[in-house]
């Protein structure tokens, strides 16, 4: 059995699959404070968790020039070289799968992926050399942003083929000061656990969770996009019309920033609420990819039809700290929000919507029928939960 060495993972988490190990927490954890502890961050593994030693761990950087001086350039640096040859830097970011949510496109019209609901999402603190210093010490120079183009991350896991994870990002955000990637190896302020990726991953803060590749074992400078599947294959967007027939992966750009997204975390679908209250607590998150910052979440009791203004938080001391307001472009982290609202009179039902604005003016699509698509990815309609108020 490829995966007898996994980790122990904690029994709150709600499994989507076994082998290989994908689960999320319950909603309500996501809420309760503002940085997700490690073991109750989502876990989304293709394949078995590799088991690397990290006094023998290597990780290769390799320039693929189109001349053969530049093609020569390969590299290796031990983990001890890059906690001490480089400065440590931390940030706080989120990262959220493609595939968060894929449960509620899946309810309108079937679709072919893990049926995650809304917790493949998290918030943690990465510290780790930056992916940029790194490739300017393998050898990078300015002048090779001629022909390079992109940077592919490989994992150290590997199917029964001896075929790795990988995936690959866009050379500018990679090399860009203000990109904040990094070749992290603590989480949280901890050594990255097992099935985060172990000794080294790396965080690409905006950007899909495909692309922050855990157990890393390379990385090409290259003019090329990776060619794994997970890159040319998979976590592509398409048409509501587009279908397994039709569906041509060529066409479609791979995602790398993700659209805005919130959930509610609580109340729960389905819940019951008393007269007597007279209100109602709602909490969520919200996020948006490319550093895009929150600015705002609307919160309605009544379906959508009128609305309120939630209260964002990005820390766990409640109302919002404008000293740690993020530089424009570089919000990485979501915003927790909640409100408390009046519960409508003369209704037994209420439906809890919640919607995001972030500082593109960028807001979610109402309803999930016009971005449904046939792999259930970016979905990021509306979320609305359906409460009964008992007399
Ligand atoms: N990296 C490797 N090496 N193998 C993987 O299976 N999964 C990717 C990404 N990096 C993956 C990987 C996907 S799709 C996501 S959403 C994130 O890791 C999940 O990160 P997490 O398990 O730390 O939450
Ligand atoms: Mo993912």
């Amino acid at each position: 059995d490829p995966f007898s060495s996994d980790p122990e993972r904690h029994p709150v988490l709600r499994i989507n699959s076994l082998k290989p190990f994908n689960a999320e927490p319950p909603p309500a954890i996501l809420t309760e404070r503002y940085i997700t502890p490690s073991v109750f961050f989502f876990k989304r593994n293709h394949l078995p968790v590799p088991n690397v030693d990290p006094a023998t761990y290597k990780l290769q950087i390799q320039i693929q020039g189109p001349d053969s001086e530049r093609a020569a350039g390969t590299f290796s640096f031990s983990l001890d070289d890059l906690k001490t040859k480089f400065p440590k830097h931390t940030i706080t970011a989120t990262i959220q799968c493609a595939g968060n949510r894929r449960s509620d496109m899946h309810k309108v019209k079937q679709v072919k992926g893990l049926n995650w609901e809304i917790s493949a999402i998290g918030n943690a603190t990465w510290s780790g050399a930056k992916l940029r210093d790194v490739l300017l010490a393998a050898g990078y120079t300015p002048d090779d942003a001629k022909w390079a183009k992109h940077v592919q991350f490989e994992g150290l896991d590997q199917d029964i083929a001896g075929t790795s994870y990988g995936s690959s990002i866009l050379l500018s955000k990679a090399i860009s000061e203000d990109g904040d990637c990094l070749l992290a190896y603590e989480m949280n302020g901890e050594a990255l656990p097992a099935d985060h990726g172990f000794p080294i991953r790396v965080i690409v803060p905006g950007v899909v969770g495909a692309r922050n590749v855990k157990w890393l074992g390379k990385i090409v400078i290259s003019d090329a996009e990776s060619s794994s599947h997970w890159q040319q294959n998979d976590y592509k967007g398409f048409s509501p019309c587009t279908d397994w027939d039709t569906v041509d992966y060529k066409s479609a750009p791979a995602i790398q920033e993700l659209p805005v997204q919130s959930a509610i975390t609580t109340p729960a679908d389905g819940a019951t609420v008393d007269r007597s209250d007279e209100e109602i607590t709602v909490k969520g998150y919200a996020w948006s990819g490319g550093g895009r910052e929150i600015v705002r979440v609307d919160v309605s009791v009544d379906g959508g039809k009128t609305w309120r203004i939630a209260k964002l938080k990005s820390s766990d001391e409640g109302q919002e700290d404008k000293n740690s307001t993020p530089a424009p472009g570089q919000a990485w982290a979501w915003k927790l929000w909640e409100l408390t609202v009046p519960l409508p009179e003369d209704a037994a039902e209420m439906e809890v919507v919640c919607k995001a604005v972030d500082s593109s003016y960028n807001v979610q699509p109402d309803s999930i029928l016009p971005i449904w698509n046939l792999r259930g990815v970016l979905s990021n309609a509306w979320h609305r939960v359906k409460v009964k108020i008992e007399e």
